[in-house]
């Protein structure tokens, strides 16, 4: 593996990730300063190196992928978030409500991943919300579920006056297995402030996560970057979700997502450059050493793209996924959703193992 790095120094055109490299590998944590040196680099090829070495480190040419599914039971939502085309009012003419029979009939034994996340529906009790998972369990009991984010764990307790702790027991006896990620977007609190008021707060969205790890339930974390936040913004992100997961270890996979401009309140806002999207995913793989897994959100970056940041340190090319709605709203260009035969080649044709998994990251089959 170390042969990864061995024309590293000949090869590099940057001083600053030389001397990261000597961190790397001796195994040493990067801090502040290191991660703003490769926010700024211009030898992308080089830090893409440095990256493949962390997650060869870790999982060597193994990409893992799910057969899974997202379900969306509502889009009708209390609040309106800057960046989001999903959400929408109840007397949009856009706006649905999905029935039981209606959710139970997108399910079938091929899933390993149920992921569900939806509106904060000003109508609905947290007993619907527990009544979708339920139903969802007893159809397919071999899937795992993954249901609900952050934000709307805090909305269930304010609509129910259950505890935060209290909520995330009910929904684990009811079936979820797993929390996303969703709802970090960014913590720094101007830019919050910015595109998501007055949506739950960075540090509410970290203990949430907290609490969640210390009943048992594991999740995922994710950053929506290429708005408004600065590097700083992205870095400062990064350090408080390495530093939860030194207290709880409850984080398999860190997601970064690539805001969409499209028919959101955020639409004006100019794209970044691809060598941005390279970067944090670097990042996040080289700053974020606690963490099992980063994942290539194909949906956001689009196939292609997905395919280059698996050079970047990615370890997980996400699912099938069958049917993307929220990102799709806000013009997302890629497919709504992939075979599983689409993943294993996507992953073979990048020179790398695809690795068939669920939810908790089990391998179920490795295709060689
Ligand atoms: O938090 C909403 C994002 C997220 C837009 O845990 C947008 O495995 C881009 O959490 N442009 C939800 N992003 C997605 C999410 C997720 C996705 C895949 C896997 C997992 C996981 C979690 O969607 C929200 C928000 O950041 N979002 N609108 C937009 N216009």
């Amino acid at each position: 593996m170390e042969k990864i790095l061995d024309n590293f120094d000949t090869l590099c055109v940057d001083d600053n990730l030389i001397g990261i490299k000597e961190k790397i590998l001796n195994n040493k944590r990067l801090g502040f300063k290191e991660a703003e040196m490769i926010m700024n680099t211009r030898d992308l090829n080089s830090l893409g190196l440095l990256a493949k070495y962390k997650k060869f480190s870790k999982d060597g040419k193994k990409i893992y992928f799910v057969v899974n599914r997202h379900i969306n039971p509502t889009n009708i939502c209390a609040i309106s978030c800057k960046f989001c085309a999903f959400g929408q009012n109840k007397k949009s003419p856009d706006a649905y409500e999905m029935s039981i029979d209606h959710i139970l009939s997108l399910l079938d034994e091929e899933l390993k991943e149920i992921h569900i996340v939806g509106g904060l529906h000003p109508d609905w009790k947290f007993d619907k919300y527990l009544e979708i998972i339920r139903e969802v369990n007893n159809a397919i009991p071999t899937a795992h579920i993954k249901a609900y984010t952050a934000v709307e764990i805090d909305w269930f307790s304010q609509i129910s006056g259950y505890k935060i702790e209290e909520v995330i027991v009910k929904l684990m006896e009811a079936g979820v297995d797993a929390l996303p990620g969703g709802g970090a977007e960014v913590f720094a609190p101007e830019v919050r402030k910015k595109i998501c008021s007055p949506k739950t707060t960075g540090d509410s969205w970290l203990s949430i996560h907290k609490a969640a790890h210390k009943l048992g339930l594991p999740s995922n974390a994710t950053i929506l970057y290429g708005h408004l936040e600065s590097k700083y913004d992205v870095i400062d992100h990064f350090d408080k979700l390495r530093s939860l997961q030194d207290q709880t270890n409850g984080f398999f996979a860190f997601i970064p997502v690539l805001f969409q401009p499209y028919n959101t309140r955020l639409k004006h806002l100019k794209p970044f450059p691809f060598s941005y999207d390279l970067k944090v995913h670097a990042l996040a793989r080289l700053y974020l050493d606690n963490f099992p897994h980063i994942k290539a959100y194909w949906i956001t970056l689009g196939e292609k793209a997905a395919q280059v940041t698996f050079h970047y340190g990615v370890s997980d090319a996400d699912g099938t996924i069958i049917s993307e709605k929220i990102i799709h709203d806000a013009g997302a260009k890629s497919e709504v959703g992939h075979t599983r035969d689409f993943f294993v080649n996507m992953i073979k044709d990048s020179g790398y193992v695809p690795v068939e998994r669920d939810a908790l990251y089990n391998e179920l089959k490795i295709y060689e």
